[in-house]
């Protein structure tokens, strides 16, 4: 990764406002600037300056602000131009500094040069990402707990209590031809097993966060009329679905954003299900259950006065099998039964009405609980943001020790043993960044917003 040039970028967001920021990172960052203004003033003051295009013409007047090298978010020489918000004013000051020796910056070179130049690791420069896209209150302080570097402190702990088993079983393959059976043990496959524990309590954390982050996607399916547009209505707070006593009101799918407790939630209704000649009505059916298919849950709903009918068991049926199912029994108004949750032999079933909202609060509560989301749990002093990419890291490594651990029982070889703890070290490593690949900090880098 070449940092020997230097970049710029207008890291205020895109259209008018009062200011805008033009922003200069790398080693030829302050005699860019002393191009555009002049003079500099001390580092990390603010001095206000003219600002002038190449041709001496002058642009704007504002305040410069820079900050030396290694102290500052990139780690490198970085200087900060705050002129007014104009699109075309800034885009003429970017042009400008380009003709003083910048280059514009890629999405997310700002935070990669950081993390390159060890201000920020991995899971922090993230976290910049998810504070910037942070959609409730919860999320913001979630993706400052693991800015501030909550989450890499719990692995890096994990990390370091890993090393030190792997120096065991690694001590045991240097004194092999001893007589003593260092993986016997029992100390060491205590620190394994809690070990293992710990791991699993980051790993629920860690899951919690990236709902915060990423939310579920919930699909409302059932068969005509039975109140599907009601209960979206009802969830989302707006008059979003038409609704009408006509059945196959819907056809096209509709989509709602909605948060729970700071938990992101898109919940979709969708087309009656039924056999029908009419081909726009069967286009929307289509789209029903290729949606039920990519949903992370489906919120399935019927008439409680018929509830558990031959043709509703008949589509719960088929309903895809690892996709969780919630069944709603709407319209507890007019049949007139108490709004509950009911457990039952098939599952988790909920009386409710979608028109008077009696029974919602449970739903919601039913809502927090298919995603694992735990609002007691996740108080503020535990929760970070995390993706997926994160939990996929930390089940790999609980894997991998399993699979070390069952190695111990079975009195495999040291040699297996060592190989899979190693492979848990890397995967934790990877989540921070301390092992990567050059293709892993692409994918993340190139989805931040430019200037970041
Ligand atoms: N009394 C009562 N009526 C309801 C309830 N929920 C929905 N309805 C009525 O049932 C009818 C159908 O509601 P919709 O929400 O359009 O039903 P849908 O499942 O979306 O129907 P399609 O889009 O045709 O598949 C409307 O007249 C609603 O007012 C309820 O909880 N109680
Ligand atoms: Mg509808």
């Amino acid at each position: 990764m070449a940092t020997n040039d230097t970049i710029a970028a207008i890291a205020t967001a895109p259209g008018r406002g009062a200011i805008g920021l033009l922003r200069l990172s790398g080693p030829q960052a302050q005699t860019i600037a002393t191009a555009l203004c002049g003079t500099l003033p001390a580092p990390r003051t603010a001095g206000l300056r003219a600002f002038r295009d190449v041709t001496g013409a002058i642009l704007d007047r504002g305040l410069v602000l820079h900050f030396v090298a290694p102290h500052s978010y990139t780690g490198e020489d970085l200087v900060e131009l705050q002129a007014h918000g104009g699109p075309v004013l800034l885009d003429c000051l970017l042009q400008a500094a380009c003709a003083a020796g910048a280059r514009v910056a890629r999405p997310g070179e700002f935070s990669e040069r950081a993390f390159v130049n060890g201000k920020l690791d991995l899971a922090q420069a993230e976290a910049v990402a998810d504070l910037i896209d942070a959609a409730s209150r919860e999320a913001v302080t979630a993706a400052q707990r693991s800015l501030d570097g909550e989450f890499s402190r719990q692995l890096t702990q994990l990390a370091e209590a890993l090393l030190e088993i792997r120096v065991w079983v690694e001590g045991a393959l240097d004194f092999s031809d001893e007589d003593v059976d260092w993986l016997a043990d029992a100390r060491l496959h205590q620190r394994l097993q809690q070990w293992r524990g710990e791991l699993a309590l980051l790993q629920a954390q860690t899951s919690q966060g990236r709902r915060l982050r990423d939310g579920m996607t919930i699909a409302i399916a059932g068969q005509p009329n039975v109140g599907k547009s009601t209960l979206l209505n009802r969830l989302a707070g707006v008059e979003a679905a038409i609704v009408s006593d006509r059945p196959g009101t819907t056809r096209d799918l509709l989509r709602e954003h909605l948060i729970i407790d700071g938990m992101p939630l898109t919940v979709i209704d969708t087309a009656g299900l039924r056999d029908t000649d009419d081909a726009i009505e069967r286009e929307g059916i289509r789209r029903a259950w290729d949606v039920m298919h990519k949903a992370e849950a489906v919120l399935y709903v019927s008439d409680d006065r018929d509830a558990d009918s031959a043709e509703d068991q008949r589509l719960l049926q088929q309903l895809p099998l690892q996709i969780p199912v919630l069944h709603i029994r709407n319209k507890s108004d007019l049949s007139g039964a108490p709004t509950q949750v009911l457990r039952t032999p098939r599952g988790i079933e909920l009386r409710l009405s979608a028109a008077t909202g009696d029974g919602i609060e449970l739903l919601r509560q039913q809502l927090r609980e298919l995603a694992g989301w735990n609002p007691a749990a996740s108080d503020k002093q535990t929760i970070f943001t995390a993706r997926t990419r994160h939990l996929v890291a930390l089940q790999a490594a609980a894997a991998h020790v399993d699979t070390a651990y069952q190695g111990l029982l079975h009195q495999a070889p040291a040699e297996t043993i060592a190989e899979e703890l190693r492979l848990a070290h890397q995967q934790l490593g990877e989540i921070t960044g301390q092992v990567s690949s050059d293709d892993l900090l692409g994918s993340i880098f190139s989805r931040f917003c430019i200037g970041k």
